[in-house]
């Protein structure tokens, strides 16, 4: 069911700068001729991006550096106002936000298609607003559950439980047919709302959108998502979003056969593991019985970076080590994020007369305590090791050697990574490794090219809370 994500880009790998360093008269400027095909495997987050500085992400950062994908943040028409969770209450599936025009998302798209990026839209399709009514921000008139040309009260569930909303996720129907926070719970087990979901996504794909985040598909059966996603022209990525709650009736495996998961138990693991500094048990971290084909990890999102379930750009060196795992680590397809500091939960990107201002990304590392509303881009300090994970593919780790809070391992015979996460301690292991003879850079810190692999062995120094990742291009 799961597309394939990307393309070979071998071309653009042996024009890579760095690592094996060109001092290294073996490899230099081409590929070795055992050199594999890369397949780009990193997707990132970009939350609350407007189309035109992700069509320049796109071209400048994501592509050059084997991203496989972008998730966007919603496109369709929402309810008014600063905060950034309006783009949650779709009011109409006109292509008109805060986030950009339906011409500058054709555009971006286009841009992210022509840098090798596949694009993967949010699809807000449980509900619709959760406010009695007003006017959307492309000029819709609409009051809770009347959307005029769209929907009307029929199409709405409206359930028996005292508030209307979800108040027991121990039921199944209360899950799925009341209100999440207020938000008109759509019927999406009738014909005539699928039709309208179904042509909302079409015109997407017709854009050229690759796949979709299928929005709070928790709060949908099952079989809803999938009888949807089915009708759905072309063959889209699907990932849908149920978070997993122990007990609960509703599980992320109901939904694999429409296609692919958020893995949030992954999430938190990792988020756990970083801080106790056991960094070897991400070797065995699986999110329930969702195979690694079908799992899109993360170390966070827009929602639990707010809701601290897992670690974020607030813990910066335990976040940073977290997301050195994600990536290498052989289990799913890591997503990566990338946002702005906030201190109020609910504040929205920077923007001017309802619009999101262009992202200007902060010089990585170089502030601490970020102002709110600082664009943090925290994506671009793993491009080096979106290249790493595009080039070691699916291999399973080798060599692997642990002492105390740190690891080390290769990726088949074409990458290797030592991680360490002890807060005080470096670490200056010699490891026996697959990588051929040469003299590498260090993905995670490109201008570092002292590293010499001979006889199979190398020796690595690494600083407490970080890594180093060496790989044949
Ligand atoms: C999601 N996935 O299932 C999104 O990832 C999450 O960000 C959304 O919540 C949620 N589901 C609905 O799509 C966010 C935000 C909420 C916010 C809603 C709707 O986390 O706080 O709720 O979007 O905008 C807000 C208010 C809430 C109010 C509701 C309705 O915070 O107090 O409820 O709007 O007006 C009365
Ligand atoms: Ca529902």
């Amino acid at each position: 069911m799961r597309r394939v994500l990307g393309i070979v880009v071998t071309a653009v790998l042996a024009l890579a700068a760095c690592s094996p360093a060109a001092e290294a008269p073996d490899r230099q400027g081409t590929p070795s001729p055992e050199a594999p095909n890369a397949t780009p495997h990193v997707g990132v987050q970009l939350f609350q991006w407007p189309w035109a500085s992700v069509a320049r992400e796109c071209t400048e950062v994501l592509g050059p550096n084997q991203f496989a994908f972008v998730l966007l943040s919603p496109a369709q028409e929402h309810i008014q106002g600063d905060q950034w969770w309006t783009s949650y209450q779709p009011v109409s599936y006109q292509l008109e936000s805060k986030l950009g025009t339906r011409a500058g998302f054709q555009q971006m798209v286009a841009a992210c298609h022509d840098a090798g990026v596949e694009v993967v839209a949010d699809a807000v399709i449980n509900h619709m607003a959760g406010i009695d009514g007003g006017t959307g921000v492309a000029g819709s008139a609409f009051t809770h559950y009347d959307y005029p040309g769209l929907y009307a009260d029929a199409d709405f569930h409206h359930c028996d439980t005292a508030s209307g909303d979800i108040e027991n996720y121990l039921d199944q129907q209360q899950i799925q047919e009341c209100e999440l926070s207020n938000l008109a719970d759509l019927r999406t087990e009738d014909a005539a709302v699928r039709e309208k979901i179904v042509a909302y996504l079409d015109d997407l794909v017709g854009l050229g959108v690759d796949g979709f985040r299928i929005d709070a598909a928790k709060h949908m059966r099952a079989s809803d998502v999938q009888a949807i996603v089915e009708q759905v022209d072309g063959d889209p990525l699907i990932i849908s979003e149920v978070i997993r709650g122990s007990g609960e009736p509703v599980q992320p495996e109901d939904y694999l056969d429409a296609g692919s998961v958020f893995a949030f138990q992954f999430a938190k693991d990792v988020s756990g593991i970083v801080p106790g500094g056991a960094v070897y048990r991400a070797l065995d971290l699986v999110d329930g019985d969702v195979p690694s084909e079908q799992a899109y990890t993360f170390v966070t999102n827009h929602d639990t970076e707010r809701n601290r379930q897992t670690l974020s750009y607030k813990d910066p060196d335990k976040y940073h080590l977290a997301n050195v795992l994600l990536l290498a680590v052989p289990y799913g397809t890591p997503v990566l994020y990338g946002g702005y500091a906030f201190s109020d939960p609910d504040a929205g990107a920077p923007q001017a007369d309802g619009v999101v201002t262009p992202v200007d990304c902060a010089e990585p590392g170089a502030i601490e305590y970020p102002e709110p509303g600082t664009w943090l881009c925290q994506h671009r300090a793993y491009a080096g090791l979106a290249q790493w994970a595009a080039v070691v593919g699916d291999a399973e780790p080798q060599n692997v050697w642990q002492e105390g809070y740190a690891v080390a391992f290769d990726r088949g015979s074409l990458g290797l990574i030592a991680i360490n996460g002890n807060s005080t301690k470096a670490i200056e292991p010699e490891l026996t490794t697959n990588l051929p003879d040469g003299t590498y850079c260090d993905a995670l810190a490109p201008d570092d090219c002292s590293h010499e692999v001979r006889d199979g062995r190398v020796k690595v120094a690494v600083a407490p809370m970080t890594a180093v990742a060496l790989y044949v291009p």
